[in-house]
């Protein structure tokens, strides 16, 4: 199977957008107020926070040394760290360690002691599914992506869910059949529980309001409470505008950014680059090059 530009494209720009356009929304009052002010670039563009800007990382030291190291990566994580991006605030602190020379092993436990179950390993983790094709590789990679900020196996898990989705809907693979992959293949109890919860929904074409989808998936800022709840809201609006399903994920509120990042880089890979809303976001050029560079390194 090659990949298509428009499904590359998608992938990326689906990921940014949604974390810029859910960016302002993201948090309570305090969080807001401070993204009215720092949140555009002198030209009015929307600012994309950390979820892009790890990806970004991601991609590009992959592209920079032609495979995946971890201490590469790492360092790369490390050094493009600004709070202004809005990290979450253990990985801020376990990328500051290793700036200043820990390894990445005892950094990722240094801050929680069985590791972060933040959703910050998940929201850079579909772009994997771009550059490894075989699902074995894949699931490889995302773990030993994860296990640098992200030690706690809730975490691995939910960065599993969201580089397997975008595996699979590369491959065309049905919301129903995905979740059936998805099911046989994860372990934590809390993530199947939700897995289940959305394979109701998704089967009785139930169309689930913002209370029920805080209530039984969430809207946090935990793997736990937000991976399955991008995929919900992904799975349930693939033949709906990407705009709508925004809506959707503004008015569950939380981790708007978050959730709308990996909502969207599931959207932007099933419907291609073409179908995403024409707005400029910051570093659009920036964009289309990684794209292009991975475009040219899985040829
Ligand atoms: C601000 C207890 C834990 C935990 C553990 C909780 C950016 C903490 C992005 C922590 C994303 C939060 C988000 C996030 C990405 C995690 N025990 N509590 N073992 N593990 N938590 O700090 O990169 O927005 O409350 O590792 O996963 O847009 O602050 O960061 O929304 O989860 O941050 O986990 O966050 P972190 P992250
Ligand atoms: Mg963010
Ligand atoms: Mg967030």
């Amino acid at each position: 199977m090659s990949l298509s530009r428009e499904q590359i494209q998608g992938c990326l720009f689906g990921l940014a957008l949604g974390d810029a356009l859910g960016a302002p929304y993201e948090g309570g009052m305090l969080e807001r107020l401070l993204w009215k002010m720092i949140g555009s670039t002198k030209e009015g563009y929307a600012k994309w926070t950390d979820d892009t800007q790890m990806t970004l990382d991601l991609l590009e030291s992959i592209l920079e040394i032609g495979h995946l190291d971890e201490q590469h990566l790492a360092n790369k994580f490390a050094h493009s760290y600004r709070w202004r991006r809005g990290y979450g605030a253990g990985t801020a602190k376990i990328l500051k360690r290793i700036k200043a020379g820990e390894s990445f092993q005892t950094a990722a436990k240094a801050v929680y002691p069985n590791g972060s179950y933040g959703n910050g390993a998940a929201m850079r983790s579909s772009v994997l599914a771009l550059i490894y094709k075989d699902k074995q590789a894949l699931i490889e990679a995302t773990t030993k992506t994860a296990h640098i900020t992200h030690a706690h196996p809730l975490a691995v898990e939910g960065a599993l869910l969201i580089s397997l989705s975008t595996h699979f809907l590369l491959k065309q693979l049905s919301p129903p059949a995905i979740l059936v992959e998805l099911i046989a293949y994860i372990k934590q109890p809390s993530l199947i529980q939700r897995l289940d919860v959305i394979n109701d929904w998704l089967t009785t074409g139930y169309l689930a309001t913002p209370k029920e989808i805080i209530g039984l998936l969430g809207h946090g800022m935990t793997a736990e409470s937000s991976c399955p709840t991008a995929l919900y809201v992904a799975f349930s609006h693939l033949h709906q505008p990407f705009e709508q399903m925004l809506s959707l994920i503004i008015q569950c509120g939380g981790d708007v950014d978050t959730i709308a990042a990996m909502a969207g880089t599931l959207w932007g890979t099933a419907n291609g680059y073409k179908q995403l809303p024409k707005t400029i976001i910051e570093d659009y050029q920036r964009l289309l090059s990684v794209a292009e560079g991975v475009e040219k390194f899985v040829r």
